[in-house]
């Protein structure tokens, strides 16, 4: 792979967009790897996943613009698919996604962002959909996603004007949840950068996550994305159905005796995924 770094670390895995010279903007070779990489991951080990940039200054630009610009009608709309598929396959990814964003995240950057499940960023985070100044609308799913994450009024006013928003403003609008800074010494000497504490916090909790029951957290995650798409008498069936497929499990079995069992020196066990 050219693009795409991968690397398990125990029960998480961290993919990294590795194209920093074109500040990892989106061509249709790294849609390509992304979509091998996810593909190849290893749902037997890996119960988490971040998604983050390569380099302090850029999560993803957007989509390359480069390659966009010569595109005929029928090959922007291979290419929109090619997008919108990896995209999708991110969002109904078995395994939640943690969006760890450095730097920009500007039209489809910010587009991915929204596809992952949940999202932390740096201090130096930018984000924005400024696909109307090149006379484009956002074609991987920012007009349907940002909508249903920080509502319609915050939605349009970010697509209408295309102006971009700092992390302090993604926070307040719900883009993402948490905002972090470089840790600096008694002296002012920045100990660690604010990719770094960031990172290092996507990390942290991805571990987390994966320490949980993984299909129960694989069933919270389909509840969640296709309740969210239904009224709630539908939804609440979804949610019935998910919830009893969880039972007869081991983790099930396990969870609930390691509860009932009041020995107070008992260790709980890694679940079995199974
Ligand atoms: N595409 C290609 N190359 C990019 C790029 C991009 N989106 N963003 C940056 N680069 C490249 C630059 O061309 C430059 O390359 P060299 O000149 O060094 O070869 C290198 O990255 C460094 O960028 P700058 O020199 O511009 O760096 P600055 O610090 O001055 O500025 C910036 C950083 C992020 C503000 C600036 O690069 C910028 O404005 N970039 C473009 C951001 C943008 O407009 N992004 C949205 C792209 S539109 C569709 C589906 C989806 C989409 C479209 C259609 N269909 C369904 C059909 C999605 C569209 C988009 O994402």
């Amino acid at each position: 792979m050219e693009y795409i770094l991968y690397e398990q670390k125990g029960a998480y895995a961290v993919i990294t967009i590795n194209r920093e010279k074109a500040l990892n903007a989106l061509n249709s070779q790294v849609l390509e790897e992304l979509d091998a990489t996810l593909e190849a991951v290893d749902l037997s080990t890996v119960r988490a996943l971040v998604l983050t940039g390569a380099g302090a200054k850029s999560f993803v630009a957007g989509a390359d613009i480069g390659e966009m610009s010569t595109l005929t009608k029928a090959e922007g709309e291979a290419f929109g698919k090619k997008g919108n598929d990896v995209f999708r396959k991110l969002e109904t990814f078995p395994l939640p996604v943690i969006a760890a964003i450095n730097g920009f995240a500007l039209g489809g950057g910010c587009e991915i962002a929204m596809s992952c499940d949940i999202r932390i960023c740096s201090d130096n985070a930018v984000f924005g959909q400024p696909e109307v100044g090149l006379g484009i609308t956002p074609g991987f799913g920012g007009t349907q996603r940002l909508a249903r994450l920080v509502g319609a009024g915050y939605a349009k006013q970010m697509i209408y004007t295309a102006r971009n928003i700092k992390a302090a403003e993604a926070l307040r609008i719900g883009l993402v949840n948490e905002v972090y800074s470089a840790e600096v010494d008694a002296e002012g000497n920045v100990v660690k950068s604010a990719q770094e504490v960031m990172l290092a916090a996507a990390e942290k909790m991805a571990a987390g996550i994966a320490k949980n029951a993984p299909i129960a957290v694989r069933n919270c995650k389909k509840a969640i994305n296709e309740g969210l798409d239904v009224d709630m008498d539908a939804a609440i069936v979804i949610e019935e159905k998910l919830f009893g497929d969880c039972f007869e499990t081991q983790d099930q079995q396990y969870g609930m005796a390691f509860f009932l069992d009041k020995n107070k020196d008992k260790v709980k066990e890694p679940f079995k995924n199974a």
